[in-house]
């Protein structure tokens, strides 16, 4: 269960979290065209502090142009909307979900009445794939659900309708007895988790898939920015199963994700089945900065 917290921030007013209610007319809840964010906070040791707010809200505009949404804020309302949610719930560490809906009003597939409504609410959630899976490392099945085409799953967009593909992705991942489902483009080539980007290492290189069929993730960045500045080498480039099979080390990243190493895929065990050097360097890494405890990439966090 989601763990409460006191207030949510619903068209510029804060309301109870009990009351954060919308009409079951709802245009998006029938239809699913709406567009949102995952965001981090994390605890600093003085004040809590949000992971590229940035980039998230600037991705949150680029999924509603996408879909002709006209947001009825501006990017900077938006931030600080999310910095006070943050704030006013007097919560250290958190995920944040802004979210961008086609309210009450006309049914049908052209609302062109319909409100644009934003809420944004910020609740304590753990690590996504287990504590233990952030240590260990998780089991990933390649998925019999192929990620939408192009045409139709615009990848630049986070939008709502999106995630019924990944939910059967991730139910017969689960229902096989996998942690976490890995799907594959249309043409067969390795594309992303159902709610993650994967990288692997093979031979001290990092690889991960082009920003061709799969969300242009922030953690995603942030990964190939931080492996960079360490000397490690990164391609993006596309490979198949097999190369992940035969990987080195393998991992996903995403805002809820964090690092999650990935130490088994399909029944093959990926590396030495534990979590690989680089991606435990990586990991390491990417905590003390979302933890403030890097001073060279303190223009990635916002304090609050
Ligand atoms: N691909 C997909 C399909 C995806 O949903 C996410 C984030 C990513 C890649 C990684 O993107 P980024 O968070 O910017 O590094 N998935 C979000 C939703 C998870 C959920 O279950 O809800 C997230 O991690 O917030």
């Amino acid at each position: 269960m989601i763990k409460k917290t006191e207030k949510i921030w619903m068209d510029g007013k804060f309301v109870d979290w009990d009351k954060a209610n919308v009409h079951v007319m709802t245009h998006t809840l029938h239809y699913g065209l709406g567009v949102f964010e995952g965001i981090r906070c994390y605890e600093t040791g003085n004040s809590p502090a949000i992971f590229r707010l940035k980039e998230h809200v600037e991705r949150l505009f680029k999924s509603a142009h996408i879909f002709m949404l006209k947001i009825p804020y501006s990017q900077k309302e938006i931030e600080n909307a999310i910095v006070q949610t943050v704030k006013i719930n007097k919560i250290k560490e958190c995920y944040i979900r802004p979210i961008v809906y086609i309210g009450y009003g006309a049914m049908g597939l052209y609302p062109k009445e319909n409100p644009v409504n934003v809420a944004v609410s910020a609740w304590p959630w753990g690590a996504y794939l287990g504590e233990e899976g952030l240590k260990k490392g998780i089991r990933v099945k390649v998925s019999s659900f192929i990620r939408n085409h192009v045409n139709s799953q615009m990848s630049r967009g986070k939008v709502c309708g999106y995630y019924i593909n990944s939910q059967l992705a991730k139910r017969e991942a689960i229902s096989c007895g996998y942690d976490e489902a890995l799907l594959l483009d249309t043409e067969g080539y390795v594309s992303e988790g159902s709610g993650e980007n994967v990288f692997i290492v093979r031979n001290n290189r990092l690889k991960t898939t082009p920003l061709t069929s799969i969300l242009e993730g922030i953690t995603r960045d942030s990964i190939m920015e931080i492996a960079r500045d360490n000397g490690i080498e990164v391609i993006e480039e596309r490979f198949t199963r097999d190369e992940l099979y035969i990987a080195d080390e393998a991992f996903f990243t995403g805002t809820a994700a964090e690092v999650t190493p990935i130490r088994e895929v399909d029944g093959r065990t990926i590396g030495a089945g534990k979590p690989g050097e680089i991606t435990r360097k990586l990991q390491s890494v990417f905590f003390d900065i979302a933890k403030g405890r890097n001073k060279k990439y303190k223009s990635w966090i916002t304090r609050v």
